[in-house]
């Protein structure tokens, strides 16, 4: 039987954008190659990012969406570049992408390896994981606002940034985490809120979650205030299993929790339209590290973790898996970047995952 083929679009775009998605692919071709024909894959790669910009004025092309629309899936890597300030980039490129294509759920695994210290007990955590489900289309980055609003010049400007919060947006998001959570060893979903302080659209937030939990009597539930949440994640993250919570919140919860299993170059995550009407992105959570990119020695393991997501979106369940048993091997090799205390390149991570596919 002839392999199926997936067409996957690469968007590097940033910094060690290019040395991670480099690795990934490489994983992925292997496993490809190595699949006895069960699939195959094409990709195609987009220039687009700060160097487009500096060329063209756009961080990609104004029919870029519909150049994206027929692939099976998108692999990024990161956005953000000195040259270009940042609400340019990101709005311009990853956040575009985003919300044009309707990515409402945004899955942000905190998963621990072995043989990477954790600094939340300085010891391997790996009986440990939870998932940040993130609102990817509305909540604090709804673009709402404007500047310039008090018409009374330099020294007195004025700027408003809007949160949008619509019940079809709280409902559709909450009822994702529980419907991940119902999948999960531990089915429980904490939703993360600041309603005491923000009145109108995390009220609703709140509001839509109660309603939501009803319906799912066997999951457990409860909801926890963001700065309380922070100090959870340091100081008790085992009650936790599926966390849902809004653009920015879970945006910093998400760093946080990476940060915790040992670096943010660790984290995957998958930005999701659930409907499958359009592509969905995958890509490591961390950002395009200028200080280190063209280095050779960033960590790939978000990136190849991402990849593994898009595997099992994809319909491939058991290459996911093979991906996360290598990369889990691998690490407990030692095969560690400079971010988690070792010294392995770019490249040498990817060479042992490899050798352990
Ligand atoms: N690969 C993720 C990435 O490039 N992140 C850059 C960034 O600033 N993201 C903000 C966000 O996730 O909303």
């Amino acid at each position: 039987m002839a392999p199926r083929t997936f067409h996957i679009a690469a968007i590097p775009a940033d910094g060690v954008g290019h040395e991670v998605v480099d690795a990934g692919r490489t994983v992925l071709d292997a496993l490809a190659s190595d699949s006895g024909g069960e699939f195959a894959l094409e990709w195609t790669e987009f220039d687009w990012g700060s160097d487009y910009y500096s060329r063209t004025g756009r961080m990609m092309p104004e029919d870029g969406l519909e150049q994206l629309q027929d692939f099976d899936a998108l692999y990024f890597g990161a956005v953000g570049w000195p040259s270009v300030p940042d609400h340019t980039s990101l709005w311009g490129l990853r956040l575009a992408i985003c919300q044009g294509f309707d990515q409402w759920a945004n899955v942000r695994p905190v998963q621990f390896h072995p043989g990477v210290l954790s600094p939340l007990r300085k010891a391997d955590q790996t009986d440990l994981d939870w998932v940040v489900v993130r609102e990817n289309s509305e909540g604090e980055y709804s673009g709402l606002g404007g500047r310039n609003l008090s018409g009374r010049g330099p020294g007195n400007e004025v700027a408003v940034q809007s949160s949008l919060f619509t019940e079809k947006g709280c409902e559709r998001i909450m009822r994702f985490a529980f419907d991940l959570a119902r999948k999960r060893d531990h089915p429980k979903v904490t939703s993360v809120t600041k309603s005491n302080a923000q009145q109108h659209g995390m009220v609703l937030w709140d509001e839509v979650f109660e309603r939501v939990a009803a319906d799912y009597p066997d999951v457990d539930s409860d909801r926890c205030l963001v700065d309380a949440m922070a100090a959870r994640f340091v100081l008790h993250p085992e009650d936790l299993s599926v966390v849902v919570a809004s653009n920015l919140h879970a945006d910093i919860l998400s760093d946080l929790g990476s940060a915790l299993a040992g670096s943010l170059g660790l984290a995957s995550s998958a930005n999701l339209n659930p409907e499958r009407r359009t592509p969905s992105m995958f890509e490591p959570v961390h950002g395009s590290a200028p200080d280190i990119a063209g280095h050779g020695i960033a960590n790939p393991i978000g990136a190849i973790g991402s990849a593994a997501l898009m595997l099992s979106h994809l319909g491939l369940p058991a290459p996911a898996a093979r991906v996360e048993r290598a990369l889990g091997a691998a690490t407990a090799a030692g095969a560690l970047p400079p971010d988690l205390g070792g010294t392995a390149t770019t490249k040498q991570i990817t060479a042992t995952v490899l050798d352990h596919l």
